[in-house]
């Protein structure tokens, strides 16, 4: 009698145990879940600890249709986490960031993903870098980090394009609004069509037949300002805030 009786509070003392340590950490629910998955596939699968619940990634979809981005205009924290997930719904576009380092090209119905921190305030405009169509120039935004007082960095009152066989370069520029910018414009030998630059929008053509630097001036209202080549396959913005 004593014996069973001993083995009944043995077994349950072992159940006991064995519900605290399995089934309450599952109560935890999903956040901490997600955060724990979130810090192994950020450092490759290093074991999780305290400082994964500290952990968030910001999700930024933009949906890309003929031809618009949106959201077009994107504020980030300098140092946060992004996830950037490019949602082609309408059409096939590309999402270049060239300051950044992004490149996301999905197919049509297709999306793709690249995580990146936000490092120094600034805007990084982006553009649509596969050819998609009449409206392509018109396809651009930006990310705009912002440090923990809300300012942007600096921006430059000079942006100077080179035309190549492979488009302008570099191909996005970030300036002050309301504020004289000056375009310095020059083209290899071999840049075809972007051997002039067209800013939509205004009367602005430059044109770079032989290497030579050709300029214009203009005051940027807020927003995005695309320019394209002769044939509008190249494309360009000069973003203002
Ligand atoms: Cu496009």
């Amino acid at each position: 009698m004593e014996k069973s009786f001993v083995v009944v509070v043995g077994l349950m003392v072992v159940l006991t145990i064995g519900f605290v340590f399995f089934a309450l950490p599952k109560a935890g629910g999903p956040s901490s879940e997600k955060a724990i998955g979130l810090y192994a596939r950020d450092s490759g699968g290093l074991a999780a600890g305290p400082a994964a619940q500290q952990l968030s990634v910001r999700e930024i979809t933009v949906e890309a249709t003929n031809f618009k981005f949106e959201p077009s205009q994107i504020k980030v924290r300098q140092g946060e986490r992004v996830r950037l997930t490019l949602k082609n719904a309408g059409g096939t576009h590309g999402i270049s960031v060239p300051s950044l380092g992004i490149d996301l090209q999905a197919g049509a119905g297709e999306s793709k993903t690249v995580e990146f921190t936000a490092g120094k305030p600034g805007s990084h405009p982006f553009l649509c870098h596969l050819f998609c169509g009449s409206g392509h120039a018109d396809m651009t935004g930006a990310i705009v980090v912002e440090d923990a007082q809300g300012n942007a960095g600096e921006s430059p009152s000079e942006v100077r394009v080179r035309g190549t066989a492979n488009g302008f370069s570099p191909s996005t520029f970030s300036v002050k609004a309301g504020k004289p910018v000056k375009i310095s414009f020059s083209a290899d030998g071999d840049a075809g069509c972007a051997k002039l630059l067209v800013l939509r929008g205004t009367d602005i053509k430059l044109v770079s037949a032989n290497g030579e630097t050709a300029e214009a001036s203009f005051v940027p209202a807020a927003g995005n300002h695309a320019f394209t080549c002769a044939m509008g396959m190249f494309t360009g913005v000069i973003s203002a805030s």
